[in-house]
């Protein structure tokens, strides 16, 4: 049995079960609200000493790490498999899924705290749950410095140190994804993959928090020409979107687009520069 603990907003999550789907898998889901805290109950903690979601627990076996847990249910069941065997593919397809570990993610966790997060927290949490919320974080979380940058995000949203980098780091990545998109289909080959698999919730968060001006209006016509295209496959819709709540869905694209302009500014104050 395949068990996914995993919550609606989240891109990881959302990569792990996209996956499972297209991989044709049945899985039951525990649903982990990271924006009330549940991830921090000490019998999740057991499974998942970081804090953080999403887990999978395979006939007993427990794996953490998104990307890890791909790699392992393509092992597991190669019947479909989303890794291609060609060593040119599989290199890109690695290459995106590291930069996004190491990368990617962090710019992703940033800017939604910083444009709508913050915001729901202060709407679903009063003054002491919030600070509990936060003191509750462990120093090894989605990154070492997570806890103190959450911290920062929620009091001062895009005054708080590093944002600015971190939009721009997610830009760096659209455009080269935008270059590699010119050159095949999909992400790392003709075929859709992993890549695609992985990508696609940090694209899908910028818009949903209401910014897809971001690649529009020939900014990043390739990105845009293969978002239309994975919004239209058949497990999208219900893999990623459906699984994130009404009210939460209604606060990243109004809380998003307000901060729309803030981020355009940086975006535009790098290519004056
Ligand atoms: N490297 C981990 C990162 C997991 C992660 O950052 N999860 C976020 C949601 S996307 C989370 O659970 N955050 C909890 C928090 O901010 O307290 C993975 O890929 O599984």
């Amino acid at each position: 049995m395949i068990e996914l603990y995993h919550h609606g907003s989240s891109v990881c999550a959302a990569k792990v079960r996209w996956g499972l789907v297209e991989k044709g898998l049945d899985f039951e889901t525990h649903y982990i609200d990271i924006l009330k805290g549940e991830q921090f109950d000490p019998e999740y903690r057991k499974l998942n000493p970081k804090a953080v979601v999403p887990t999978l627990v395979h006939d007993g076996l427990v794996i953490t790490e998104s990307t890890v847990i791909l790699e392992y249910l393509d092992l597991v069941f190669p019947e479909k498999r989303l890794t291609p065997s060609d060593p040119l593919e599989y290199v890109k397809t690695r290459y995106w899924t590291k930069a996004l570990d190491e990368y990617l993610h962090i710019s992703c966790g940033t800017l939604t705290f910083a444009s709508a997060h913050r915001h729901t927290l202060r709407k679903n949490l009063s003054e002491s749950e919030l600070e509990e919320f936060l003191a509750n974080t462990p120093s090894d979380s989605v990154t070492k410095d997570w806890a103190g940058r959450k911290q920062q995000l929620v009091a001062f949203g895009f005054g708080a140190p590093g944002v600015a980098e971190m939009v721009l780091m997610y830009d760096k990545y659209l455009a080269e994804m935008n270059s590699e998109l010119q050159v095949t289909t999909w992400l790392a080959s003709d075929e859709f993959g992993l890549a695609d698999v992985s990508l696609t919730p940090y694209v899908n968060r910028i818009a949903m928090l209401g910014m897809s001006e971001w690649w529009e209006r020939g900014r990043y016509p390739f990105l845009e020409n293969w978002w239309q295209r994975i919004q239209g496959r058949s497990t999208f819709k219900s893999s990623i979107l459906d699984w994130c709540p009404e009210d939460l869905t209604n606060d990243l694209m109004t809380f998003g687009s307000m901060s729309w302009p803030e981020v355009r500014q940086i975006l535009m104050s790098a290519e004056t520069h």
